[in-house]
């Protein structure tokens, strides 16, 4: 994208409404803009970043096996009246009435509609289990929205459910997501650490939240620095063998981690000092197992292997997709703006064009961005050499490759990597093969 002709609105100034960084930098940076109280737009470079979490979220669901649909925004409140949430749920549900005075909602969360989508096809065991998932829109009237799209009234989630003959079954489900949760957050450049967690308005009895920490985190965090240098990309657990994934949920849940709520100092206590983290932690995920409360409130079975009816056994499984581009960034940001992961990043590198204008310049840079258009944003724009530098940084593309006059004679350009500051001098094709690897 060249920056000349992109809608892509930076802000010098720090917004007064925004009180943390990251819903502070994603203005600054022209990721977003608010429309009304808790509902943000996603701007050009805001909607890349929000399309590369998806997919990375996406990849990852696949590789358990989940399938994705996609339901609708608007739900009818008769579903929730057959589980009872309708009235259970309360003023955060935004409620609609059409023109024939039929009740609706704008869907806070989908148990009732994947519920009601599974019992009018699937009819037995033999097509158990089902693991569903969408990456859809959802709205909570929030009594008090802030902090940008970290806690909104409409967000983006991914969330999935699942459908199992028995709890055995089930459980190996959650323990199959949880290990492809791992492995998203780290995709994405994070690291999530699980923690027991309460169930809340889902319901259930087994529930883990994965929290990022960052110091401007909702909860305060506890946890056993034994967690934090895990690799799960390449671990090689056998998700098909419940054994392989009992022991690989032990080791992730063995060690001590619980936010302020669930916390047990007695248990604290007995983590020894050195390995002791604590802080404040942002929500990214969060996975429940609640049995048969949705398939036996709706009353939808299927039939087993003796003939007789039962009700499966269901989880869902969320992750605040929206949330996480505001977590990312409170995790991975510095003085001069934010510092994108490379997996996330709206472009892998800015092309600071010293002096638009000049023949050699201009020719140089031509050549860059034409081997990647999509992957460059170009600033061919006629500003000092400062203003493309600090809204290079507060961008915080991967890499900058500079073209200035000298080194443009030389055939060469100079490649600053965002994360380390580290600046070297190379020819354009170094930089390229460089910048565009992985
Ligand atoms: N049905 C379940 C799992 S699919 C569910 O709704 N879980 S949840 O309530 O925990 O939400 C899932 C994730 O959505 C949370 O972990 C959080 O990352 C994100 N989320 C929840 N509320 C908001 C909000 N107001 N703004 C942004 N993200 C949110």
């Amino acid at each position: 994208m060249r920056l000349s002709r992109s809608f892509l609105p930076t802000l010098k100034e720090n917004p007064a409404e925004a009180q943390i960084v990251s819903h502070r930098l994603m203005l600054r940076a022209g990721l977003i803009r608010q429309t009304a109280s808790g509902i943000y737009a996603w701007l050009p470079a805001g909607l890349k970043v929000l399309r590369n979490i998806s997919q990375i979220v996406r990849e990852e669901q696949d590789r358990v096996d989940a399938q994705e649909v996609l339901m609708p925004t608007l739900q009818s409140a008769d579903l929730w009246r057959r589980s009872g949430r309708y009235d259970a749920y309360g003023p955060e549900m935004l409620r609609i009435q059409d023109r024939h005075k039929r009740e609706l909602l704008y869907g806070p969360t989908n148990e009732e509609m994947v519920t009601d989508l599974f019992g009018q096809s699937v009819k037995s065991y033999k097509d158990l289990p089902q693991v569903l998932y969408h990456i859809q829109w959802k709205f909570r009237d929030e009594m008090r929205p802030r902090f940008g799209v970290m806690r909104g009234r409409e967000f983006l989630m991914k969330d999935a459910y699942s459908f199992d003959v028995d709890y055995a079954s089930a459980v190996a489900t959650y323990r199959r997501m949880m290990l492809a949760y791992l492995r998203t957050f780290q995709r994405l450049g994070v690291r999530a650490v699980p923690m027991r967690a309460d169930t809340g308005p889902i319901g259930g009895e087994l529930s883990h939240e994965f929290l990022i920490l960052a110091p401007t985190g909702e909860s305060g965090v506890f946890y056993d620095a034994a967690l934090e240098d895990q690799d799960w990309l390449d671990e090689p657990v056998d998700t098909s063998s419940p054994e392989a994934l009992e022991a690989f949920f032990n080791r992730v849940t063995t060690p001590y981690a619980a936010t302020d709520e669930m916390h047990d100092t007695a248990a604290w206590d007995a983590v020894p000092d050195a390995q002791k983290r604590e802080g404040r932690g942002v929500e990214v995920g969060h996975i429940f197992y609640f049995g048969t409360k949705y398939t036996e409130s709706m009353g939808v079975s299927v039939s087993g292997a003796d003939g007789a009816q039962f009700f499966p056994e269901m989880g869902s499984y969320g992750i605040g997709v929206s949330r996480l581009a505001g977590a990312i960034i409170e995790a991975c940001h510095d003085e001069n703006g934010i510092i994108w992961p490379d997996s996330v990043a709206p472009f892998r590198a800015a092309i600071l064009n010293l002096k638009s204008g000049d023949a050699l310049c201009d020719e140089v840079c031509e050549q860059i961005y034409a081997k990647a258009p999509e992957a460059f944003l170009y600033d061919d724009r006629s500003e000092r050499a400062g203003v493309k530098f600090a809204d290079a940084d507060l961008m915080g593309h991967p890499w900058q490759i500079v073209v200035g006059p000298r080194s443009a004679k030389e055939g060469r350009v100079e490649l600053k990597r965002r994360a380390t500051g580290e600046r070297q001098e190379l020819s354009v094709d170094e930089a390229l093969a460089l910048v565009l690897a992985g």
